[in-house]
């Protein structure tokens, strides 16, 4: 560790503002700080969005900071021995191993995951694409494609961009739908909205209606007026009969959109077999209830319908993320307060043309033919793409901020791929189930070590916000944060691949000058240079008096007004939805299989409150208690099968099967059992030692590969076939 705490602690006590990355809420924080010493943390009242919030894995971030197993230097593997070594030799040997890749098997050999802090530290969005562009591979991945890919996919067909993601207005709605999401658990996504309870109860407490669809009677779903057990996997049917009876009971008004509106005659006609009634029996949903909330919706003063993970992780992902942005359109709720709308931030990276639109099936992947979406393919295929011989192979992997052993699907078979690869390296500070095949790991600071402005979810949250954190202790000396090791990877990388490829040299000089120059100003230093290029109203000065965040207002309509003034239309039936409905018919109209004889059980996911996805298991005071890395089923299931609470039982799935203890509970649809996900820290040469100590198994050892949304790739994680039997 690099601060020695050998003397009793003397100097003055400072407090510092920042705000936690850890999740999507990015509340905002209070540190006291003694001697370059955290000694506590605590929510921020005078935060404008988060008012004071805090969960748990706040605190934690000041073991993250201290825990002696995080890495704090390059590290090097020879055989299965790691050694340290300096920065200089880690960066020559990375860009050494890539390119030498790339000379002998081409550059889409050489592939790239990116996992979900990506998004969450800021210097991995300035600087991580001047290194990883440089690449020039198809193969790239993100945790995208296990998550929100399909509300991209949606966006894009319906908005025309990407990113053009509306978000709930949650504080000022009258009626909010939630299906596959359990924000009093996961604090919210693509919905920024710390302190979520609060939120929901000033909406019930205004007369506004809270109703949740979810397999599992969730945190969530035990504060909703009401709250109804679909049967997993079969959203899209439902979302599809809400659409029919928007039609069938004359309640479609769009309102401003109706100019707009392109297709709906063909909609109508394209969702006719789906009546509440028909798809009753798949969706576990009865027909008058269906029809019942449909009205409700159309006739609340403001409302929408807000799915996630439940619904993106699906089979019909982007059917259903479709469906959603439908139903809100047809009901008027885009754009509109109290509906669902788009922010606007102080920098606001859509309108500064700095995210591409994006682009859909420009090319499939070697293997299977997956589309890409937006320059990524599904990380569902990343491991056939390394174990398939044959041009294009991946040979090599650069991780960063990624555990994808752990969290993407049939991770015993990633971890096999992982082992035969020529050349890895991960850009990570844990040697975990994933970093544990590189041949050279880079650690970047932690979060307390760096200044951070929320470059990505402030673009997601309930009410415009801005604000910028300087670091909240020095970073050691000599440790670099994540920024820095891409903008020296992307000038090394230039380095070394222009000296081989003299041809092209004029057009590389060019781009590597200008990037060189990029590469070297710090994240703060583009921020100020953004903030007058936006033309923002906010000063960098502000941003510095004011570290508890600056309130830019609620969310104000802006969508319409964009496109009309582009002069684009909204096609409400997209030719790849137009063409996928009838493929879909026969399952949607046909009783769900769990109440058909011995059927398999349907697997699903759960977030707890001291969880963040597969890392922060390190720290003792998020994984101590009642193991929660358990089976929940049914009592019913349970007498079926002769299982007992606590008992250990046997997971069996298509790919493979894990042990864990079962915990019986009504909390959960019959023929349905939940497991979290981000467990599984058993493998051998993992250094986590609180974690190893709390293990688990991992769900993603269950989770197929095969098993993804047809249209966007998404690996579906929800309604996993399986077997249980005591163990
Ligand atoms: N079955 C199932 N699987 C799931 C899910 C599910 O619900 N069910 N959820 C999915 C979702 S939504 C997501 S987003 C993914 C997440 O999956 P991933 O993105 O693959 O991984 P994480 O578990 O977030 O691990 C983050 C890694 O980044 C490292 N890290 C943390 N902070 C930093 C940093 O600042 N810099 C760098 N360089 N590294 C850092 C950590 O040490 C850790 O190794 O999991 C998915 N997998
Ligand atoms: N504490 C904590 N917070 C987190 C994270 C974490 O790991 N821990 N991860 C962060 C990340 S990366 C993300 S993406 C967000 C995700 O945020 P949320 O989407 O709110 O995540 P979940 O809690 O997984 O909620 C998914 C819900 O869908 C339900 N579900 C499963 N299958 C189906 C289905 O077929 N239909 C329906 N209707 N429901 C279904 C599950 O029971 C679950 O309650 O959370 C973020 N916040
Ligand atoms: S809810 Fe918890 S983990 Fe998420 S940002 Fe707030 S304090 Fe951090
Ligand atoms: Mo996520």
């Amino acid at each position: 560790m690099h601060h020695a705490p050998s003397a009793p602690p003397s100097g003055p006590i400072e407090t510092r503002h920042g705000a936690c990355n850890l999740c999507e809420a990015i509340c905002g924080l209070t540190f006291q700080v003694q001697d370059q010493r955290i000694i506590s943390v605590k929510g921020n009242e005078a935060d404008p969005l988060s008012r004071g919030h805090i969960c748990p894995k706040a605190v934690a971030l000041k073991d993250l900071h201290e825990d002696p197993d995080r890495l704090r230097q390059p590290m090097r593997r020879v055989g299965d021995q790691w050694q340290a070594i300096s920065w200089d030799q880690a960066f020559e040997l990375v860009v050494d191993g890539l390119a030498r890749v790339r000379e002998q098997h081409g550059a889409n050999a050489v592939a790239v995951y990116q996992g979900n802090p990506s998004i969450h530290n800021w210097g991995n969005v300035t600087h991580g694409h001047l290194f990883f562009n440089q690449l020039k591979t198809r193969s790239r991945f993100s945790a995208t494609s296990v998550d929100q890919l399909p509300h991209h996919l949606a966006a894009y067909w319906l908005y025309g961009h990407q990113f053009a993601l509306p978000i709930p207005d949650v504080d000022r709605t009258q009626f909010m739908l939630v299906l596959g999401a359990n924000p009093l658990a996961s604090n919210g996504s693509l919905m920024t909205a710390p302190d979520i309870r609060a939120r929901f109860k000033a909406l019930r407490e205004r007369g506004g209606k809270l109703v949740v669809l979810d397999p599992r009677q969730t945190e969530t779903a035990a504060i909703a007026d009401e709250h109804l057990r679909i049967d997993p996997g079969s959203d899209a049917a439902w979302l599809l009969s809400v659409i029919y009876t928007l039609f069938d009971e004359d309640l479609v008004q769009p309102g401003h959109w109706a100019p707009l509106l392109d297709s709906q005659e063909e909609l109508r006609q394209a969702v006719s077999a789906y009546s509440p009634e028909a798809t009753a029996d798949h969706t576990g949903i009865d027909a008058a209830t269906t029809r019942r909330l449909t009205r409700d919706l159309a006739q609340a003063a403001s409302g929408m319908v807000y799915g996630r993970m439940g619904v993106s992780t699906q089979e019909h992902g982007a059917l259903c993320q479709w469906a959603i942005q439908v139903i809100n359109l047809l009901t008027g709720n885009v754009d509109r307060e109290g509906g669902a709308l788009l922010t606007s931030p102080a920098i606001n990276l859509i309108q500064m043309g700095l995210m591409g639109k994006g682009h859909h099936n420009v090319w499939r992947s070697r293997v299977r033919g997956a589309p890409e979406f937006g320059g990524e393919l599904p990380v569902s295929v990343m491991a056939e793409e390394m174990l398939t011989p044959g041009k294009g192979q991946i040979k090599a992997l650069v991780t960063s901020c990624g555990n994808p052993v752990l969290s993407t699907p049939n991770g015993q078979q990633l971890d096999q791929a992982l082992q035969g690869l020529d050349f890895m390296v991960a850009i990570d500070f844990y040697l975990n189930e994933t970093t544990r095949h590189a041949d050279v790991i880079l650690p970047p600071t932690c979060f307390v070590e760096h200044d951070h402005y929320d470059l990505v979810f402030l673009h997601l949250a309930v009410r415009n916000v801005a604000r910028y954190n300087e670091a909240i202790v020095e970073a050691a000396p000599g440790a670099l944060h994540d920024w820095q090791i891409y903008s020296e990877l992307a000038q090394r990388y230039a380095r070394r691949v222009w000296s081989l490829d003299k041809g092209r040299a004029l057009q590389r000089v060019k781009g590597m000058a200008s990037r060189a120059i990029m590469a070297r100003l710090s994240p703060q230093r583009l921020l100020k240079i953004g903030l007058k290029r936006a033309k923002s109203s906010i000063t960098m000065d502000q941003l510095l008096a004011h570290p508890e965040g600056i309130d830019l207002g609620p969310l104000k309509p802006s969508l319409v007004a964009s496109l009309s003034k582009r002069k684009r239309r909204v096609n409400l039936l997209p030719t790849l939805i137009r063409q996928e409905l009838p493929l879909v018919q026969a399952t949607f109209l046909s009783a769900s299989m769990s109440k058909a004889e011995g059927p398999p059980l349907k697997l699903i996911g759960r977030r707890d409150v001291r969880s963040n996805n597969s890392w922060m298991h390190n720290t003792t005071r998020l994984v101590s208690g009642k193991n929660r890395c358990v089976l929940w089923m049914h009592p019913q299931d349970a007498s079926a099968r002769q299982l007992q609470d606590g008992q250990a039982v046997q997971i069996q799935s298509r790919v493979g099967q894990i042990t864990v203890p079962v915990h019986v509970t009504d909390q959960i649809r019959t023929g349905v059992v939940s497991l979290p996900h981000g467990w599984g820290h058993n493998r051998p040469g993992v250094n986590l030692r609180v974690a190893q100590a709390h293990a688990g198994a991992s769900i993603n050892d269950l989770t197929d590969d095969r098993a993804t949304d047809r249209l966007s790739g998404n690996a579906a994680f929800s309604a996993v076939p399986v077997e249980v039997r005591a163990a």
